[in-house]
C-alpha cells in the first residue's frame, strides 16, 4: 500500500514515475522568476559593499552618485537608523551561552567582510545605480582580520565582535564527556583523524534577487523574492526589521532557481529592497550579480576538526570524541547556530551503535562571509566526520572498512534506535541496503581486482559511504527547546471548487524540487483522482496563510503529510455527504477510484466530483453540515524521519600525475515510501554531483588581505558534467512509522553520501602510500603530493 495507512483504494498516482508538470515552463523559458516582474514605475537598488575584511568606517560621501542623473536616492547605515525601524537581522536560533551582536541591514560603525552592506543607490536603472556605487566614497580605518576559525579564537587578534573578545559566539557540547573518556580509557585500540572540511559556496543557477512595493494608501507591502520560505520571510522581516505586523507584509517567491540551503536565510539586501521601497513609495527591485552572491550568499561549511574512535579488537565502536571549530563568518545567520550544533553533533552516531559519544564545538566569528545550511547542512558534515573515522579505525585494527561497518550498524529489530548522540531513529534496515550496494559492484571480486592492479602499479580505490540524515525537524516542542525561533510543523489546505478540481495550497515553496508533481500525486492518490485533476499553489503568504518552507529534505514528509491528511478529511466530509445523498450509514460507504459506492451494491454510487459540485450547492448535505468542501491542515510530526543508504564509489588514481577516475558511482537510497522514482533519482543525481563537487573540486578560498579568492565561476570549480560518471542508483523501502504516507526525505541525501564516499575511495587507492586521509577538495596536486610523501605534506 503505497499510500501509506490510508486504508482506502487510491489512484495509484503515488509511485508512479510521472513527469514532472512544471518542467515545461521551466524549460521553453515561460517560467517567470523575480527578476521577469515589473511594476509600473519600478526602480533600481544597487548595494555597495565594503571591499576590506575589517574596518571601521570613518565617513561615507555620498554627494557624487546623488548628484547623477537618474540617481533617486543615496542611502547609508545611519539613513536607516534614523528611520525607526527596528533594523536587526535576527538570528532564528538560539544556543546557551550565545553572544548576538548587532546585525544591521547596512552597516554603520564596521564592515566584518569584504561584501558587507554599507550603502544603497535607487535608480531610474539598473545601470545607472551599478555606475553610482562608483561615485560613493567610503573611507576606512583598516582593523587586523582573521579569516581562520582556529586561529579566530586561539591567536590573539582584534575581535570581530567587541561583544565577543575571543571570538567564540558559542561553545556547545553534545553527548556524555565522562562516559566517553572511560570508553576510552577502556578500549583495546583508538584511532583518530584531524580534518577540514572547506567552505562551500552554493552555486543556485539564480542569484538572489527581490521586488518591493510598498502601497502607501494600504500601508501594505508586497515583496516578491527569491525565497524557499516566504512564511519565515515574511516573520523575520516584520516585527524584527521593518517593525511592520506580518498582516502589512505579502512575500511572493515566484520560479526559484535553486537554493541548496542559500535562499532560506534573512539576508540584509531583500530587507533593504523592502525599507527603500518604503522610503521612496516606488517599487523597487534588486538583482543580484554573481559575483555578488558569491561575496554574500551564506557559505557552507568551514570546519575545522580532530576526531577521535576508540575499538575493541574485534571491531566494536566504544566511543566517538569530537572536537569541532566551525567558522561561523562575521555574522549569525539564521540557522547559522543551528547547522553546526544540533544538526551536526547528533548525527555523529551515523549508522552504528556507538555506546558513548561526545561532541563539542566551538562557534567562532571571522572576518569572512557568514556561514550556514548548505545542502546536508550539519548532517553532512557529522556523517563525514563519522565514516572517516570508520575508515581510520579499520586501518587501525587492519580489518576490512567494510566489515567493521557490518560489526557495529544498528540492526532492524533495535528500532526505535536511541543513539548516544540523542536521536531516536525512526526505522532503518542498514544491512540490506549495504549488501545492495555491495552487490552492485561485485565488493569481493572488486577487493580482489585491486589486489591484482597493485601488482602492475595501478591503483584503484573503493570508497563506501554509509549515511543516515535526520529530515525535517519535528515536533515543534522539540525544536524549541533546543532553540528554534520557529516551528516544525507544516500546513496545507485541500480544496474542491464546483467543477470537481482541485487545488493544493502548500506551506513550503520549491526551487526545482518538483513539489506541483508529487503534491499533485499525494493528493490524486488520497481522493482517486488523476494528477491533471490537482493544481498545486506554493509561494505566496497571502494564498497560502501559513507555512514554514523548504529545508531540511522536509517537503515530503512534513508538507506531504500535512497534504494527505488535509485529503483525508476531506474525503471523509465527502464520504458523509454520499451516505446521506445514497441515504445509507457511513460505516456502509467504500471508496474505490473516486467513486464512493454502497457496500455491496456498486451501481448505487457518486463520484467524490459531484459530491463536491454538491458540497458548493449546498441543498442536500446532511444535518448541521456547512457547505463548502475543503480543509486546512497543520501537521507537526512527532519526529524526525531518517532516509539512509549506502553509496559506493570506485576510483582510479594515477600516483604520477595525481589525476582521479571516477570508474563507478553505485548510490542505494532508502527515503521510505517512494512518491515518484523519477524524481528520487534526480534528486540522487544532483545530490551525488555536489557530493562529489565538495570533494574533489569545491572550496571558498581567502587570501591574506581576508579577500575572497574564488569570487567568480570561473575560480571557482562547480563541476562539469564531464567530470561526473554515469550514476547508477537503486533503492530499498523502509518506510517511517512516523509519516501518514510513510515517507522520508531525499533531498540532501546523496550530498551527504557522496562526499565521505568519494575521500574514502581515494584514500583507499593510496593505501600502499600509507596515506590515512587527505583534506578535501581532493586534488591532483594533493594526490600527487601524498603518494611521494605518504600524506605528509
Ligand atoms: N520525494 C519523493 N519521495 C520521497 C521523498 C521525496 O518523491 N520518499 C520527492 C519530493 O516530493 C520532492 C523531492 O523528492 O519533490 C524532494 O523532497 P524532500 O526530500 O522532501 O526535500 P524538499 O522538497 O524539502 O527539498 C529540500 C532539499 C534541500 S534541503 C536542498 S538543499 C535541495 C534539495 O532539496 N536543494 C535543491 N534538492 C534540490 N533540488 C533542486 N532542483 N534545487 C535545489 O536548490
Amino acid at each position: 500500500d503505497a499510500s501509506g495507512d490510508s486504508g482506502d483504494d487510491g489512484s495509484g498516482a503515488f509511485g508512479a514515475a510521472i513527469e514532472r508538470g512544471e518542467d515545461v515552463p521551466l524549460l521553453t523559458g515561460s517560467g517567470e522568476y523575480t527578476d521577469d516582474i515589473s511594476r509600473r514605475g519600478t526602480t533600481h537598488l544597487a548595494i555597495r559593499r565594503s571591499d576590506h575584511a575589517h574596518a571601521r568606517i570613518e565617513n561615507v560621501d555620498t554627494g557624487d552618485a546623488e548628484a547623477m542623473d537618474g540617481v533617486l536616492a543615496v542611502y547609508t547605515g545611519e539613513d536607516v537608523v534614523e528611520s525607526g525601524v527596528p533594523n536587526t537581522i535576527p538570528t532564528a536560533w538560539d544556543l546557551p551561552g550565545l553572544v548576538q551582536p548587532q546585525y544591521r541591514m547596512l552597516a554603520t560603525d564596521k564592515v566584518r567582510h569584504e561584501g558587507t552592506a554599507v550603502a544603497a543607490v535607487v535608480a531610474e536603472t539598473p545601470h545607472v545605480a551599478h555606475d553610482a556605487l562608483e561615485r560613493i566614497d567610503v573611507e576606512y580605518e583598516p582593523l587586523e582580520h582573521v579569516t581562520d576559525p582556529v586561529e579566530a579564537v586561539e591567536r590573539d587578534v582584534s575581535p570581530v565582535h567587541d561583544e565577543a573578545e575571543d571570538n567564540v559566539a558559542f561553545d556547545f557540547e553534545l553527548g556524555d564527556a565522562d562516559a566517553t573518556d572511560e570508553a576510552f580509557a577502556d578500549a583495546d585500540r583508538v584511532a583518530s583523524v584531524d580534518l577540514r572540511q572547506p567552505r562551500i559556496i552554493p552555486n543556485a543557477m539564480e542569484p538572489r534577487a527581490a521586488l518591493a512595493d510598498w502601497d502607501e494608501t494600504t500601508e501594505k507591502l508586497r515583496l516578491w523574492m527569491t525565497s524557499q520560505n516566504p512564511h519565515l520571510h515574511r516573520m523575520l522581516l516584520s516585527a524584527g526589521t521593518l517593525g511592520l505586523p506580518e498582516n502589512k507584509i505579502q512575500v511572493i517567491a515566484p520560479e526559484v532557481g535553486g537554493g541548496f540551503g542559500s535562499k532560506i536565510y534573512h539576508y540584509p539586501d531583500e530587507a533593504v529592497t523592502a525599507w527603500c521601497s518604503m522610503q521612496l513609495g516606488r517599487p523597487v527591485k534588486w538583482q543580484a550579480t554573481r559575483s555578488e552572491s558569491y561575496l554574500t550568499d551564506c557559505h557552507g561549511r568551514d570546519h575545522v576538526t580532530t576526531g577521535e574512535i576508540a575499538l575493541d579488537e574485534d571491531g566494536t565502536i566504544r566511543g566517538v570524541r569530537v572536537e569541532t571549530h566551525a567558522g561561523l563568518g562575521a555574522q549569525l545567520s539564521q540557522f547559522g547556530t543551528a547547522t553546526p550544533s544540533y544538526l551536526y553533533a547528533t548525527v555523529l552516531s551515523g549508522q552504528y551503535t556507538i555506546p558513548a559519544i561526545h561532541c563539542r564545538v566551538v562557534g567562532a566569528f571571522t572576518n569572512t562571509t557568514p556561514v550556514d545550511a548548505y545542502r546536508g547542512a550539519g548532517r553532512a558534515e557529522g556523517i563525514y566526520v563519522i565514516e572517516r573515522l570508520v575508515d581510520v579505525g579499520a586501518r587501525e585494527l587492519g580489518m576490512d572498512s567494510v566489515e567493521l561497518r557490518r560489526h557495529n550498524l544498528v540492526a532492524p529489530d533495535e528500532f526505535p534506535y536511541e543513539s548516544a548522540a540523542a536521536l531516536v531513529y525512526d526505522s532503518g534496515e542498514y544491512e540490506r541496503a549495504m549488501d545492495l550496494a555491495l552487490e552492485h559492484v561485485d565488493y569481493d571480486e572488486l577487493r580482489e581486482r585491486q589486489r591484482e592492479l597493485r601488482d602492475e602499479d595501478r591503483y584503484i580505490g573503493i570508497g563506501v559511504g554509509n549515511f543516515i540524515e535526520s529530515a525535517g525537524l519535528s515536533p515543534s516542542g522539540l525544536a524549541g527547546d533546543l532553540g528554534a525561533q520557529a516551528g516544525g510543523w507544516e500546513s496545507s489546505i485541500v480544496r474542491f471548487d464546483s467543477t470537481g478540481s482541485v487545488t493544493v495550497l502548500a506551506g513550503t515553496a520549491d526551487q526545482g524540487q518538483g513539489h506541483r508533481t508529487t503534491y499533485a500525486q499525494i493528493a490524486a492518490e488520497e481522493l482517486g483522482l488523476s494528477v491533471d485533476d490537482i493544481d498545486v499553489v506554493e509561494g505566496d503568504t497571502d494564498r497560502i496563510p501559513q507555512g514554514m518552507g523548504t529545508y531540511g529534505s522536509r517537503s515530503a514528509s512534513v508538507g506531504g503529510g500535512s497534504i494527505a491528511r488535509g485529503a483525508r478529511e476531506v474525503r471523509e466530509k465527502a464520504r458523509r455527504i454520499a451516505a446521506h445523498q445514497l441515504e445509507t450509514s457511513v460505516d456502509d460507504i467504500e471508496f474505490e477510484d473516486g467513486e464512493f459506492h454502497v457496500a455491496g451494491a456498486p451501481d448505487r454510487s457518486l463520484h467524490i466530483q459531484a459530491i463536491a459540485h454538491e458540497a458548493y450547492l449546498g441543498h442536500d448535505l446532511p444535518e448541521g453540515m456547512d457547505p463548502g468542501l475543503e480543509e486546512t491542515n497543520f501537521y507537526d510530526p512527532e519526529n524526525f524521519t531518517y532516509p539512509f543508504g549506502t553509496h559506493v564509489a570506485v576510483v582510479e588514481v594515477d600516483p604520477e600525475t595525481g589525476e582521479i577516475e571516477i570508474e563507478r558511482y553505485v548510490a542505494v537510497d532508502d527515503c521510505g515510501e517512494i512518491i515518484n522514482p523519477m524524481i528520487v533519482e534526480g534528486q540522487v543525481h544532483g545530490g551525488i554531483a555536489q557530493g562529489i563537487g565538495a570533494a574533489l573540486y569545491e572550496g571558498a578560498a581567502y587570501d591574506d588581505d581576508g579577500h575572497l579568492q574564488t569570487r567568480r565561476m570561473d575560480e571557482y570549480a562547480v563541476p562539469h558534467a564531464t567530470q561526473l560518471p554515469d550514476f547508477e542508483t537503486d533503492n530499498t523501502v523502509t518506510p517511517s512509522p512516523h509519516n501518514p504516507i510513510g515517507v522520508k526525505g531525499v533531498g540532501e541525501s546523496a550530498t551527504i553520501a557522496a562526499t565521505p564516499t568519494i575521500v574514502s575511495a581515494v584514500v583507499d587507492a593510496l593505501e600502499p602510500f600509507d596515506v590515512d586521509h587527505l583534506d578535501m577538495p581532493i586534488t591532483p596536486e594533493s594526490v600527487w603530493r601524498a603518494a611521494e610523501t605518504g600524506g605528509d605534506r
